[in-house]
């Protein structure tokens, strides 16, 4: 039986096929669905973005992991996610201006709609207004904002101001990403902030009030 290392070198070696047949050996080997992500696939493009800062690879061989990473989340998001009860609470998720990362924004997304939260997800490279938008459009409880750029960080900043000077009534913001932190957060007023995927499932429900 292959363990999650083996997912996790496949990943980082971008070997797609692999990456696929490993994560559905250990689906049958009995692995949850949430330790084959945060154990096995993450810690995988952890160490390409490694490699990529030593220069020892570029944007291809990043892209190339993403994909298959993004393979394995296919067959792991329905498992991921519940089905029956109808949603209580709307979030909105999307990557800020200027930042094209979706992984990570990709797996909170799912995270949430297996813990019931009906989500919009807005996709990559959202401006402020496309937020505060459909903020307005969905009546939304959560606005998630991720960020992966230390670059974008500013449009975060931007957008939660935005969002904030609207004054939406029972509106949340939280943000995560790579570079985001809890300082960062607070700085720039966002209502929360998560480090990881399973986290920010338990902040997303302390926000809309229910115990997480
Ligand atoms: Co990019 N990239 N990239 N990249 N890339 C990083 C982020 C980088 C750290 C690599 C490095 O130098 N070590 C670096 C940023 C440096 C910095 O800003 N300080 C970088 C760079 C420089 C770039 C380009 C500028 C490269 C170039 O073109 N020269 C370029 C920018 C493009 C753009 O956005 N405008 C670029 C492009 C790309 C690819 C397209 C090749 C590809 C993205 C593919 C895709 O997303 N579809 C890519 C990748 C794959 C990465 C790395 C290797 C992996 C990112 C990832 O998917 N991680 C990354 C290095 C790294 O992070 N180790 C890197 C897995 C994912 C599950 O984790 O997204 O962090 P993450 O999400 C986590 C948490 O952060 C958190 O939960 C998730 C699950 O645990 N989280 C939230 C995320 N969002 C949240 C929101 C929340 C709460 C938690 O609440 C709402």
């Amino acid at each position: 039986m292959p363990q999650l290392t083996d997912l996790t070198a496949a990943v980082a070696a971008g070997k797609r096929t692999d990456t696929v047949r490993i994560t559905q050996e250990l689906l049958a080997a009995g692995i949850g669905p949430e330790a084959i992500v945060e154990k096995g696939l993450v810690p995988g493009m952890a160490i390409v973005g490694d490699q990529f800062k030593r220069n020892e690879i570029f944007v291809p061989e990043m892209l190339v992991a993403a994909r298959a990473m993004k393979e394995a989340l296919k067959i792991l998001e329905p498992l991921l996610a519940t089905a029956g009860i109808k949603p209580k609470y709307t979030a909105l998720i999307g990557t800020v201006q200027g930042d094209l990362h979706d992984i990570g924004k990709n797996l909170i997304s799912m995270m949430w709609r297996g813990a019931n939260f009906a989500v919009v997800d807005l996709g990559t490279n959202v401006s402020p207004e496309r937020y505060l938008a459909a903020a307005q459009e969905h009546k939304a409880n959560i606005i998630g904002l991720s960020a992966l750029l230390t670059t974008t960080m500013p449009a975060m900043k931007e957008t939660v101001r935005i969002l904030k000077a609207a004054g939406l009534p029972n509106m949340k913001i939280m943000i995560g990403g790579a570079p985001i932190t809890q300082a960062f957060a607070d700085d720039i007023g966002a209502d929360g902030y998560a480090a990881d995927a399973g986290t920010a499932v338990d902040v997303a429900k302390r926000l809309v009030g229910e115990a997480a």
